[in-house]
């Protein structure tokens, strides 16, 4: 009889059990998390993770690789009709991993990097100081203006045309606008460098044409899985053919070993699954919810960077209607009300990034367990009301129980009794 975890490993098996639920009676609003399919979930837990497979289909190290290869191929060829790319690599472990193999592929060390500052609402792989990418690189940045926290296009052309970095960087984790690729395409032709777009948030808004498209426009996108794409923790490169062999080499072996096949199965089933045209309905809603969210609280006084969104998330400045609270005190009271975020620094944030003056608000979770505009209201009524408080601890009681409710009447995908 085949072993169970929950008799041969009771500890683990209830800490599993423990998150699962954790995860079941909260609600997600942290912008980069998603809860899975049930199908995701089982091609993760599947015995494909014995298999080493160093390589790429039909050019493996070790034997036994006809399965994991024609699942890889799979892979490839769905994220290739889901996004219009000439070449995929669905090996990066990360979206890390997949900035790390690009830099790798078609930088020397000491090259010259430009990507949106951290602090702004960049990525730590687009080279920040103690990151490889801020070691290896050297690094300068561009950002939102002062005044509109947008991206201002004629500005980052000078600077890009000033710097002449070796490659343009443009993605963000923080930035509630659309980002205009084209632009970015035509200003690194301009400035005869490579443009890497990493689409790690929006990919999912990408692939279902609620965000401007920059596969046409850039030498290289790279992106998670796991966050609006709803597929499982990992990363993926997009690539001109030209550049195929020299990402597939600084995959592996460059940066990795053995690809996690898995993993890689279940991104073929989100692929699948993002292909469908119920996933674009999905993106749909999650643009939806985070407008509703994001209106919500700019009428009950709250602001948001840049005025508002057009994408899965947004920047609430607390110093507007709170301002002495900061974003670490803001999401603790939240956390204790069972509405997980988290603290974020808004542009030219006066605090330090261990308290912040901002929290990042996200509706992919939300959305997955199939809530709308309703429930986004009443979310946002109790958002207020916790902060408002100054974390009370009966109006906390009472957030919890609506929390509670909310999440009975909309189970994650993945709930077991
Ligand atoms: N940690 C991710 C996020 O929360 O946006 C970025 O890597």
């Amino acid at each position: 009889m085949t072993e169970r975890l929950e008799q041969t490993d009771p500890e683990i098996y209830r800490l599993i059990r423990q998150e699962h639920n954790r995860q079941n009676d909260t609600l997600e609003l942290i912008a980069s998390e998603n809860h899975v399919s049930a199908p995701v979930l089982e091609a993760l837990g599947s015995a494909l993770t014995d298999k080493y497979a160093e390589g790429y289909p039909g050019k493996r190290w070790y034997f036994g690789c006809d399965h994991v290869d024609q699942i890889e191929r799979i892979a490839i060829e769905r994220a290739q009709k889901l996004f219009k790319a000439d070449h995929v690599n669905v090996q990066p472990h990360s979206g890390t991993s997949a900035n790390m193999g690009v830099y790798l592929a078609a930088l020397k060390p000491g090259d010259k990097i430009m990507g949106m500052d951290l602090a702004h609402g960049g990525h730590l792989s687009h080279g920040m100081k103690i990151n490889i990418s801020g070691k290896f690189y050297k690094v300068v940045s561009y950002g939102v203006e002062k005044d509109t926290e947008m991206m201002d296009m004629d500005k980052i052309r000078r600077q890009v045309l000033e710097e002449r970095p070796q490659m343009l960087i443009v993605g963000a984790s923080a930035y509630p606008r659309k980002i205009d690729f084209a632009t970015f395409g035509d200003i690194a032709k301009e400035a005869g460098c490579l443009l890497l777009s990493d689409i790690a948030h929006i990919a999912g808004l990408v692939a279902t044409g609620l965000h401007p498209d920059p596969v046409p426009h850039s030498d290289f996108v790279t992106t998670t899985i796991h966050k609006t794409l709803r597929g499982p923790r990992g990363g993926m490169i997009l690539c001109r053919s030209e550049w195929a062999k020299k990402i597939d080499q600084a995959i592996f072996p460059g940066i990795q070993g053995g690809p996690l096949m898995h993993v890689i199965a279940a991104k073929a089933v989100a692929f699948g699954e993002a292909l469908q045209p119920a996933f674009k309905e999905y993106n749909r809603m999650v643009v939806e919810n985070a407008q509703t969210l994001a209106d919500k609280l700019t009428e009950l006084g709250w602001r948001l960077t840049s005025g508002g969104t057009d994408n899965h998330l947004m920047l609430v400045d607390l110093r507007e209607k709170m301002p002495d609270v900061t974003g670490d005190e803001a999401a603790t009271w939240l956390r204790d009300a069972d509405i997980i975020c988290n603290k974020n620094a808004i542009p030219f944030d006066p605090r330090p990034p261990i308290q912040t003056s901002g929290l990042r608000l996200g509706s992919p979770a939300i959305t997955s367990r199939g809530m709308g505009k309703e429930q986004i209201i009443a979310i946002a009524e109790w958002i207020d009301r916790i902060l408002t408080s100054k974390g009370d601890l009966s109006v906390i009681e009472q957030a919890r129980r609506f929390v509670t409710e909310l999440c009975e009447e909309f189970p994650i995908p993945t709930r077991v009794e």
